[in-house]
C-alpha cells in the first residue's frame, strides 16, 4: 500500500485529504496515517495541514518502483521494477527470476549487493544505500555475437543520461567503463544464458557510484562518484529512472539497425579514440592507437609496425595510457 500512497501523493495537485486516500485505496484514515508515517521514515518530507490532508513536499533519496518507474508509453525497459534491500549481485537475482518467467525489461535493484561482481570474477564494491546497482532483464533477438555490443549501448546510455539530464561530463572507457575526471564511476557486467546460435535472455546489469564518499584502499586511486566529483548529493532513483528511460530509446533503435546506428554517439562520448590504449590480453600486452569502434562494437587499433587490427570486448581489457 506504501507505493500506491505514495502513487496518489506524486500525482496529486496540491493537497490531497486523508479520506480521499482512504477511498482511493480502500482503507480506514488511521491506516493512511500509519502508510504516511511510513514514508516519512523512509526520508519523504509530507506536510499534513487539518482540512486540507497531504502534500509531497520533498521525496526521500530511497530506490523504489514507484520513484524509478519507466511511465513513458510504450517503454520495455523500466516498466516493472523489482526492489531489493539486500541481495548477493541484481544480476544473479534477475537471472534466477529470469528463469522463472520474468518479463522482459524487467529491473532487478538492491540498496546493498554483498557479492557484487565485475567481469572475471572481479568484485564490485556496493555499500548500502550509496549507489545505483541493478540489472536489466532483455531477450534481444541476436545471435550470441551480437551480445557484447548491448553492454556499448547501457554504456551509451548512462554517459548520455549523466551529460544530457545531469551536466556531468563523463567519458566512456571502451567496452564497459564509465569516467569522470578519468576515474571510474560507473561499470557495467553483461551475462548472457542461451545456446551456441540463440540467446535466450540478457542481463545487463550496472553500477553507478553516486554518493559514496570513500573507496577501500584497493579501488580508492581508480574509482570515484558523482559525489566525490561534484561535492553534490544526488537522488539515486533520479539517476536510475534516467538511465532506464535513456537505455529504452537507445535499446530500441539498437534493436532496429544494430550498433552501427549509435555507433557515432558512442565514439563522440568514447574516451580512448584517437588515444593511445595498452591492449592486455591473457598471453602478454602491447600498446596500440585507438582508431574507432567498427559496426559490430570491436576497437580498430593501429599498432605501432602500422598494422590495423580489432580487439573484441570479451578477449582483452584495454587501459588508457594516459
Ligand atoms: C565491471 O567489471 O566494471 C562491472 C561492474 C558491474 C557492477 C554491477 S552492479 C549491478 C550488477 N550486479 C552485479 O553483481 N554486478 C553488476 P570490471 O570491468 O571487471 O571491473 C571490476 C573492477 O573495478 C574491480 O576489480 C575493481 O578494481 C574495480 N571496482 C570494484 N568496485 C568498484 C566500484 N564500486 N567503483 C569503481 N571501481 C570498482
Amino acid at each position: 500500500m506504501k507505493d500506491e500512497l505514495l502513487e496518489l501523493l506524486k500525482n496529486a495537485d496540491g493537497y490531497i485529504s486523508g479520506e480521499e486516500i482512504g477511498e482511493k485505496l480502500k482503507v480506514s484514515r488511521s491506516a493512511v496515517w500509519k502508510e504516511i508515517n511510513a514514508l516519512r521514515e523512509d526520508g519523504y518530507i509530507i506536510d499534513a495541514v487539518t482540512n486540507r490532508g497531504y502534500m509531497l513536499k520533498e521525496s526521500a533519496d530511497v530506490l523504489n518502483r514507484v520513484e524509478i518507474k519507466n511511465n513513458i508509453p510504450g517503454a520495455l525497459i523500466g516498466t516493472n521494477i523489482v526492489c531489493f534491500d539486500e541481495v548477493d549481485s541484481t544480476n544473479e537475482v534477475c537471472k534466477k527470476m529470469a528463469s522463472e518467467g520474468l518479463e522482459e525489461g524487467s529491473v532487478i535493484v538492491a540498496e546493498c549487493q554483498n557479492g557484487g561482481k565485475g567481469r572475471l570474477g572481479r568484485k564490485w564494491v556496493s555499500q548500502k544505500g550509496d549507489g545505483v546497482w541493478m540489472s536489466i532483464l532483455l531477450k534481444p533477438d541476436v545471435n550470441p555475437a551480437g551480445i557484447s555490443s548491448i553492454t556499448l549501448a547501457a554504456g551509451l546510455a548512462v554517459c548520455f543520461t549523466l551529460r544530457n539530464d545531469f551536466g556531468i561530463q563523463s567519458d566512456i572507457k571502451w567496452p564497459n567503463d564509465i569516467l569522470l575526471n578519468n576515474k571510474k564511476i560507473c561499470g557495467i557486467l553483461t551475462e548472457m544464458s542461451g545456446q551456441i546460435a540463440k540467446v535466450d535472455y540478457v542481463v545487463v546489469g550496472i553500477g553507478i557510484n553516486v554518493n559514496i564518499e570513500s573507496f577501500p584502499d584497493g579501488i580508492k586511486n581508480t574509482a570515484t562518484s558523482l559525489c566525490i566529483e561534484t561535492g553534490k548529493k544526488f537522488k539515486r532513483s533520479e539517476i536510475a529512472k534516467n538511465v532506464l528511460k535513456n537505455f529504452d530509446s537507445v535499446y530500441k533503435r539498437f534493436q532496429k539497425d544494430g550498433f552501427k546506428c549509435i555507433k557515432q554517439e558512442y565514439e563522440d562520448m568514447c574516451i580512448n579514440i584517437g588515444k593511445r590504449v595498452r591492449v592486455i590480453k591473457h598471453d602478454g600486452s602491447f600498446e596500440a592507437t585507438a582508431l574507432e569502434v567498427n559496426n559490430n562494437g570491436e576497437l580498430v587499433i593501429m599498432k605501432d609496425n602500422g598494422e590495423i587490427t580489432t580487439v573484441f570486448s570479451g578477449e582483452v581489457s584495454v587501459r588508457g595510457v594516459y
